[in-house]
């Protein structure tokens, strides 16, 4: 007897970790990740879609522990041919990671949707819980620094982060489409829960909020929502989530964060560095270590925010 969906809202790396927590303590029909698509660009000839390569990675098991994206076991000799040639390397594209952007590439340009292709591509890799992206449409995260705006992966590789972020914007964002599976699944009336994962709120998350029709869905599915703070102790577990909050003029700290998704959030886990910090916040706070370093931490942080979310439901 199915206790229900869960949907999970996820970034790269900080909330692929998540998101395999979950596939492991959840049947795979009751998972489905939406997956933010505002890190893609072209790249090189290539249709690039940095967080659905990195949750389809560690959901199979394929992901580079390292890193974090791309592939394991990985070999570089594209990347090596390519220097030889002129061609651009900041962004390093692994011998087999190249596979899945050359295929994608190939599938878009046959007009097949993302969903489609990532959808085959999960088959393809023994992934059971749906992977979607937040849209087949175009959304493309975009950074106003001092020179101007730039792309985001220009930003994030690239530049390594160094620009001030004076702004942010999903340029797409307003005109693009649920991605409808999603959508379908908000509005069943049998999601259990809805879970934020520790990804950056700015980069990862509030793309997949921007896109009409979605908040207002999560919002009233009927579930509790449960975020997971991305930040420990004022700072970013991994990426630059702490230097964007600064720059954007908004205090560090994961009570920001929350406060940052409003009214759409139940459920809050932080780390317990941060407890007293988020005393005062107008939602239920569980405390647990929210740093994922093994399997074991990633499984039973997955097993904290069901539990919340569970005790939410039952009015807890
Ligand atoms: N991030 C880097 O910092 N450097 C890279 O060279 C890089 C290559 C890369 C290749 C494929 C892929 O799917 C992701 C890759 N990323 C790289 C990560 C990516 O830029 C970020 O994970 C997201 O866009 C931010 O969440």
């Amino acid at each position: 007897m199915s206790r229900g969906l869960v949907v999970a809202l996820s970034g790269g790396v900080g909330g692929a970790k998540l998101a395999l927590g979950l596939s492991r303590v959840l049947p795979p029909e009751e998972l489905l990740v939406i997956a933010n698509t505002g890190d893609d660009f072209e790249h090189l000839g290539l249709s690039i879609s940095p967080d659905i390569d990195t949750l389809t990675y560690a959901l199979a098991g394929l992901d580079n522990p390292a890193t974090g994206w791309g592939r394991r076991d990985e070999t570089w000799s594209f990347m090596e041919s390519i220097a030889a040639l002129g061609g651009e390397t900041w962004f390093r594209l692994g011998d087999r990671d190249l596979a899945i952007h050359v295929e994608r590439t190939r599938r878009l340009r046959a007009g097949e949707t993302l969903s489609q292709v990532t959808a085959d591509f999960c088959r393809r890799l023994g992934i059971g819980p749906r992977v979607l992206p937040m849209s087949d449409d175009r959304v493309r995260t975009r950074v106003r620094t001092d020179e101007g705006w730039i792309d985001f992966q220009d930003y994030f590789v690239r530049r390594q982060c160094r620009p001030v972020v004076r702004a942010l914007a999903f340029d797409g964002a307003a005109a693009a489409r649920p991605q409808p599976e999603a959508m379908a699944a908000l509005q069943t009336g049998a999601v259990r829960a809805v879970v934020i994962c520790p990804s950056n709120p700015f980069i990862s998350i509030e793309p997949i909020l921007a896109i009409p029709g979605l908040r207002a869905a999560i919002a009233n599915c009927g579930a509790p929502v449960v975020a997971v703070s991305p930040i420990i102790g004022g700072r970013a577990v991994k990426g630059p989530t702490a230097k964007i909050m600064q720059e954007l003029g908004i205090e560090p700290g994961a009570a920001t964060v929350a406060r940052r998704y409003g009214n759409l959030l139940a459920g809050y886990v932080v780390d317990p560095v941060d407890e007293a910090e988020v005393a005062g916040l107008d939602v239920a706070v569980t405390v647990a270590p929210t740093l994922m370093s093994s399997l074991a931490e990633r499984e039973a942080l997955a097993r904290v925010v069901l539990d919340a979310a569970g005790r939410l439901s039952r009015g807890g």
